[in-house]
């Protein structure tokens, strides 16, 4: 049998790593490959348990190892399920590695790296393995191709300090295109991989106890919501407006997207979409997609139809209630769409066939034998600038339903005897509630992609956006005379709109950008609140996003190293701020102290890792807030409160924060 490469820790932990799928594919010598290629290494090998029988993987046979894998696609969506719940049911972690590498060199690649990492998070005795960041397993699929060949030399260099490639910056177009002026944040490779990862610990097929995760509905409306509220402010920080909704399936979309990238698994170039292209009625037989457009159109249609009448209808023909409670979580899995929607024969496949259509709207009848574009791949969507065109539309459709809700009330709002008395935000070493961003250059390690002889490591040095990290200083004052519990809702948003006008609260509320949460203990007086912006619940920090990084690996069996793993999933915390403006670009901070009472979720989150908890939930746990995603600012205002000064209760404040971009780069200091 084929053999694993493990690396076993002094706790008995172990590691392991299949061999790349160049030397799978050799029938012979692999062996003996393998044990070249690892004579230095710390590995340790071992032998792996036959199969009691070998598995049929003939229901993958429709998707070659030559094409891409596409988790928005039914096919592969259907592949894919079959294989994860394969990887699931083996009884054993030596049965589950067995079929690993007997299903490894016989399926496609991407096919089986998505189905085995959501197989690693998600099965009891593989909690602990480290789930290989797609970046490492499929660099191409975040870089551009030059910068291969300079690993390449960069790999036969003698000396004892290999050079580091520098990957270009801003280099899928020009200016005159003006959609490039947020290309660093489309590009980002660590916004890249919390979008994939996200899309791992929420799939979308798969066994059914995998996908019905705690209001996993209402996050992916949150989490996308949440990305297309940062575009836009990022867009305010380029002089731009608001992106506008892809809300005409049949009106050319005006923006192109040339990714200069190669897959790696195709070995072709990821197909661009030139300007104005229109979506097309999809017959491609490869892939088994016979769709018109206009059932894009009807499905969307029957989904305003239940918003509005306030139900969905389910297979069997009963109401399901869209209402305060759990409508916008339905909606959620309904528009998506995933296995537990209500009725995907009535509702259909909305938002994941749009990614489809549009990635396949350069040849959709495959004359031409091209493949998806990068919308086609939870890994490279948000490269395209269509990506937050279409999520606008569906985001607008999910707020359809949230203007229907009555606004809060303000017994909702309030919270009796707290008060907040003052909010301020110091970055290090600058001036109070003046935001700093610049940009940063950081290597990260890319060589478990890359098939080189002679191994070892090659940094990438990428330039990405950064700020100064910052302290919220937060007063509260507590009249109740005994102790009480609050959490701490901290957002951003903008003071005006793309044409320097005021915001109404209706709009302003899309732009709120959740910066951080967390609960707070609230002695009688005052009480003064010291976060950093570092600890926020949004993000993770550098290290883990890349945590190939040699110099933040955590000890080996730590308390941190286990958190490593759900755990990849999180904003970048490089990403927390908009980048800004020269001159600064004004800014509302907005923090609550709501009851913690009525936020509180009863569980215990000791050694789970939920430090990123508000876009990606909490391993195997409830959402840890009671209060529907996005509160306050997921619904209307109430009466008489039109702008956000007019909304707030005692237990709310706002600052005006400015945030100023310096254009300097600073190299990362490692
Ligand atoms: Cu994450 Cu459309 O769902 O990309």
């Amino acid at each position: 049998p084929l053999e694993p490469i493990y690396t076993c820790r002094d706790n008995g932990k172990c590691i392991f790593e299949l061999p790349d799928s160049h030397y799978m594919e050799c029938d012979s010598g692999v062996k003996e490959m393998l044990q070249e290629r690892y004579a230095n290494s710390e590995h340790i090998r071992f032998a792996l348990q036959e199969l009691p029988s070998k598995p049929d993987l003939s229901f993958a046979d429709k998707l070659s190892v030559k094409q891409n894998f596409s988790l928005f696609n039914t096919l592969h969506k259907e592949i894919a399920g079959k294989l994860i719940r394969l990887l699931m049911e083996a009884e054993d972690l030596d049965n589950f590695l067995s079929l690993c590498v007997y299903s490894r060199h016989r399926l496609n690649a991407m096919l089986f790296q998505y189905c085995y990492s959501v197989a690693l998070l998600h099965r009891r005795d593989t909690r602990d393995i480290w789930v290989p960041p797609v970046a490492e397993i499929f660099p191409a699929n975040f870089i551009e191709p030059s910068a291969f060949t300079k690993m390449r030399k960069a790999l036969q260099f003698k000396g004892n300090k290999k050079p580091h490639v520098q990957i270009p910056h801003n280099y899928t177009a020009s200016d005159r295109e003006i959609e490039q002026r947020l290309a660093y944040f489309r590009e980002d490779i660590g916004v890249n991989m919390h979008h994939w990862h996200w899309h791992l610990v929420y799939p979308n097929s798969g066994t059914r106890e995998i996908i019905n995760k705690d209001r996993r509905g209402e996050l992916f409306y949150y989490m996308h919501q949440q990305v297309v509220a940062r575009y836009n402010l990022e867009r305010f920080s380029n002089n731009l407006a608001r992106v506008v909704r892809f809300n005409n399936l049949r009106e050319p979309i005006a923006e192109g997207y040339f990714p200069k990238m190669d897959s790696l698994v195709s070995s072709r170039a990821w197909p661009p979409r030139f300007e104005d292209t229109r979506l097309s009625d999809l017959n491609r037989e490869l892939d088994q997609i016979n769709l018109d457009v206009s059932d894009l159109e009807r499905w969307r249609d029957r989904i305003f139809e239940a918003i509005s009448q306030g139900f969905a209808t389910d297979e069997s023909g009963n109401r399901v209630p869209l209402d305060e409670v759990r409508g916008i979580d339905v909606l959620g899995n309904m528009m998506e769409s995933s296995i537990v929607s209500p009725n995907r024969s009535l509702y259909g496949d909305f938002h994941n066939m749009g990614h489809v259509f549009i990635s396949y709207s350069h040849d959709p009848d495959h004359r031409h034998l091209e493949s998806f574009g990068v919308m086609g791949d939870s890994a490279t969507a948000m490269r395209d600038p269509v990506f937050y065109r279409w999520h606008a539309y569906i985001d607008d459709i999910f707020q359809e339903h949230k203007t229907r809700l009555p606004p809060y009330t303000l017994n909702e709002l309030g919270y009796d005897d707290i008060s907040v008395t003052g909010v301020q935000v110091s970055p290090e070493g600058g001036r109070p509630n003046v935001l700093q961003t610049f940009w940063q250059q950081s290597d990260i390690d890319l060589s478990r992609g890359m098939d080189f002889v002679p191994r070892g490591n090659v940094f990438a040095r990428f330039t990405h956006l950064q700020h100064t990290p910052f302290t919220y200083t937060i007063n509260v004052n507590n009249n109740s005379g005994a102790q009480r519990f609050g959490t701490v809702r901290i957002f951003l948003g903008p003071k005006a709109d793309e044409r320097g006008q005021g915001m109404l609260f209706k709009d302003q509320r899309l732009l709120m950008i959740e910066l951080d949460k967390f609960i707070v203990t609230l002695n009688p007086g005052q009480n003064t609140i010291r976060r950093r912006s570092t600890e926020s619940s949004v993000t993770i920090p550098f290290e883990r996003t890349f945590r190939n990084l040699d110099v933040s690996r955590p000890a080996a069996g730590s308390a941190e190293e286990l958190e490593f793993n759900f755990c990849g999933c999180g904003w970048p915390n490089h990403m927390l701020i908009p980048k800004g403006l020269p001159e600064g670009l004004r800014c509302e901070l907005f923090v609550m102290v709501s009851n913690y009472d009525q936020d509180r979720i009863e569980q215990q989150l000791v050694g789970t890792c939920s430090d990123a908890a508000s876009y990606c939930g909490v391993r195997d746990r409830l959402y840890p807030d009671r209060r529907p995603m996005g509160y306050p600012f997921d619904r209307l205002s109430r009466a008489g409160a039109d702008r956000l000064v007019n909304f707030l209760t005692p237990n709310m404040s706002i600052v005006d924060v400015v945030v100023r971009h310096e254009n300097r780069v600073v190299l990362r200091n490692t």
